[in-house]
């Protein structure tokens, strides 16, 4: 195993390393007034809804202690730096002027990052979807789409003599399949046929931001999607059906409106049940299609699922829309996330892209593992991350060398947060945070992406695995 990890891995000349995070999950309201609600207000508020009740009330407080945030993206020495702005926190009512106490946080924000030469990447939509615009219908209703390339041209219009890279949307199936299908993210709607029109207007909304936004002044445009590469279990054939489907729902259903132009024709006739697509009007995946100048991966773990009469049924409600059984097989290695550790799902997602799609820029922009940190005499020995890290950096180097077009990578996340319906207990932080103090505390794999950005890459021999103690 040590022979296997010890050459040297270096990047292109270059490449963009960075971290990200998003607005709810660190910012915290701030003072009264500072933000408007917005549908992870509401579920958090509901019982039953997130971990021990966590909220995003307080978070990282980051809204307050940002300069000390800035501080330590600048010790780690990040070329770039990834986070998303609160459309609640930006439109109160999720329309009109954008509030000016919204955009002068986000100023101070951009301009020390650039203070720092750190570049800038905000992600317009990470999730915390006013209320009033849920209220009005949330994404499965087309209106949606149109107030969200509003915010996006307003937010371009402030930031666009600074912040030269945007991503609309972060993973939309997250928003569609877990906000409107199983229910497991807010809003917590659990109606199959509402999650595939929230996908066709959350594509809508990021073609009509591009749209708007390159009207207003140049920048690199591109969108986030969670790619999860699928394969099947066995070669049985009830298992490659079943993997076909689930790539279709998870990967296809987005990959090919916007790289192709239209939706995959096999997911369209599985989901024949479910919708007959009514709501894709005359000109939209014109709209969807229109060319972007990189493509975001966030990457995580693969799939290998199975669907033999002796999968495990699909219970309602269920991301898994028209399947009735599917399992999944699982690495014996997982992060406390319960999520199989593989770096060459990495590989796979990214040789895939390069292969079955049309030529673009790609970007790692988020990998990352939640783990059970302890602090213990003021230090996080976070090996298991570590190990994370150099396993999917290896992959990500491997699928370069393979000639796939990757140009960066970000590491979720900088500080531990708000891991959604997890609430505070999952930790994928580079920094420890001590909730009751919002002390922060480097973790030892801070100290390791460190030395990654520093060498452009992974020096032969891992140093830091030799610290770790001996396995008895
Ligand atoms: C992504 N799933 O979320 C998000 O972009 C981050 O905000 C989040 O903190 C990070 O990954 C870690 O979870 C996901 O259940 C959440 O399949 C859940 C799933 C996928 C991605």
């Amino acid at each position: 195993m040590a022979t296997a990890r010890s050459d040297q891995v270096r990047f292109p000349p270059g490449f963009v390393w960075g971290t990200a995070t998003a607005a709810y999950q660190i910012e915290g309201a701030g003072p009264p007034g500072a933000r408007g609600p917005s549908i992870w207000d509401t579920f958090a508020a509901r019982p039953g809804r997130t971990a021990d009740g966590d909220n995003g009330d307080v978070a990282c407080d980051h809204y307050h202690r940002y300069p000390e945030d800035l501080q330590l993206l600048h010790a780690l020495g990040v070329g770039a730096y990834r986070f998303s702005v609160s459309w609640a926190r930006l439109q109160h009512a999720g329309r009109g002027p954008l509030n000016q106490r919204g955009i002068d946080f986000y100023s101070r924000i951009v301009d020390g990052l650039l203070d720092r030469g750190i570049e800038p990447w905000v992600t317009l939509y990470h999730w915390d979807l006013p209320q009033p615009v849920e209220d009005a219908g949330g994404w499965p209703a087309r209106g949606t789409a149109l107030r969200f390339a509003d915010f996006a041209a307003g937010v371009h219009h402030f930031l666009a003599d600074r912040v030269k890279r945007f991503i609309t949307l972060n993973e939309p199936w997250c928003s569609a399949f877990l906000g409107y299908a199983s229910g497991l993210h807010a809003p917590g709607r659990t109606e199959p046929a509402a999650a595939i029109r929230a996908t066709h207007h959350l594509l809508l909304g990021h073609g009509l931001a591009l749209e708007a936004m390159r009207s207003i002044a140049p920048a690199e445009i591109g969108i986030t999607l969670n790619l999860a590469p699928t394969a099947a279990a066995t070669g049985h054939p009830d298992d490659i059906e079943t993997a076909r489907r689930v790539d279709g729902l998870h990967n296809r259903l987005y990959l090919d409106p916007l790289l192709r132009g239209h939706y995959p024709a096999d997911v369209v006739e599985d989901l024949g049940s479910i919708t007959k697509f009514g709501f894709v009007a005359d000109g939209d995946l014109g709209v969807i299609h229109q060319p972007i100048d990189f493509l975001g991966v966030n990457y995580y773990a693969p799939q290998t699922v199975y669907g033999t009469p002796d999968a495990p049924p699909v219970e309602p409600p269920s991301t898994h829309l028209g399947l009735t059984r599917l399992g999944f097989r699982q690495t014996e290695r997982r992060t406390s996330m319960g999520w199989s550790v593989e770096g060459a799902g990495l590989t796979r997602v990214l040789t895939r892209l390069a292969r079955d799609y049309p030529p673009i820029p790609l970007y790692i922009t988020e990998n990352g593992a939640a783990y059970e940190d302890e602090p213990a005499g003021g230090q996080v020995l976070d090996h298991d991350r570590i190990d994370y890290l150099d396993e999917h950096l290896r992959a990500a180097h491997d699928a370069i060398a393979a000639g796939v077009d990757l140009r960066g990578y970000f590491l979720w996340s900088l500080l531990d947060n708000f891991e959604w319906a997890e609430g505070y207990r999952k930790r994928f932080g580079l920094v420890f945070v001590d909730y009751a103090t919002q002390e922060r505390v480097p973790k030892l794999s801070a100290k390791f992406y460190r030395d990654v950005i520093l060498a452009n890459g992974l020096r032969s021999t891992p140093q830091l695995r030799l610290a770790r103690p001996p396995v008895p």
